[in-house]
């Protein structure tokens, strides 16, 4: 099943459901390798979402700018391999969004306890344009809110569940886009929190 949420954006409800345990499974080394952790904004901010990378490039914030990058700031360590799961589940969505050449580099880790949020903002630092973005949301459910290429478009809200998927593409991919402050209950799987995983091709 597929819902088009705008030109370019594609929700496939439930998608990511059958791979689950597979990925939950894989997240316990990249984690261990690669702690979560609240990157600084280069205002000087303090993200209240908790991030980590797996792939061969991250993303990463500090007051110098954003940025991918092929190492781990913590552990100057490159980032822990992206799990063979996680290119198959990406590139089988993006294949049934009509992306058949995706080709991930970076795999961004978000992590929302009660109370995280993430402000309006776009994703520019791709170099790849064209490519679209994949996103896998796991856990609490969260309201995300999806705009237009102008700050102040109005914003449709959507509901993310755990197991969806949504490909970003096309005039969708430059949206102003955030997600509201993660409400206070429990998922049976992944506790009191909520997982979003991005898939990105960078070049
Ligand atoms: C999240 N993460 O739920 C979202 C999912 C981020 C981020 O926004 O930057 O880590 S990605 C949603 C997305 C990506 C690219 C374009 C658009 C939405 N969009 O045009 O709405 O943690
Ligand atoms: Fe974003």
């Amino acid at each position: 099943q597929r819902q088009l949420i705008a030109e370019g954006a594609v929700c496939l409800p439930g998608f990511a459901l059958e791979y689950v345990p597979t990925i939950l499974e894989a997240l316990g080394p990249i984690v261990e390798q690669a702690p979560f952790r609240h990157l600084v904004t280069p205002g000087g901010h303090t993200m209240s979402v908790a991030m980590t990378n797996c792939g061969s490039l991250g993303w990463v914030s500090d007051r110098r700018g954003y940025r991918y990058q092929e190492r781990d700031p913590l552990s100057d360590n490159a980032w822990p391999a992206m799990p063979e799961i996680f290119l198959t589940l990406a590139q089988k969505a993006a294949s049934e969004a009509g992306y058949q050449r995706f080709k991930p580099q970076a795999c961004l880790i978000n992590q929302y306890l009660p109370g995280s949020k993430m402000s309006l903002h776009q994703d520019k630092d791709e170099n790849n344009k064209a490519a679209p973005i994949v996103s896998i949301s796991l856990g609490v459910s969260a309201t995300f809110l999806f705009g237009g290429l102008r700050r102040d478009d109005p914003c449709q809200k959507l509901i993310l569940q755990h197991g969806d998927v949504v490909v970003w593409g096309g005039a969708s991919r430059f949206c102003f886009h955030g997600v509201q402050t993660l409400k206070d209950s429990e998922h049976s799987l992944l506790g009191r929190r909520r997982l979003n995983i991005t898939f990105r091709q960078i070049y």
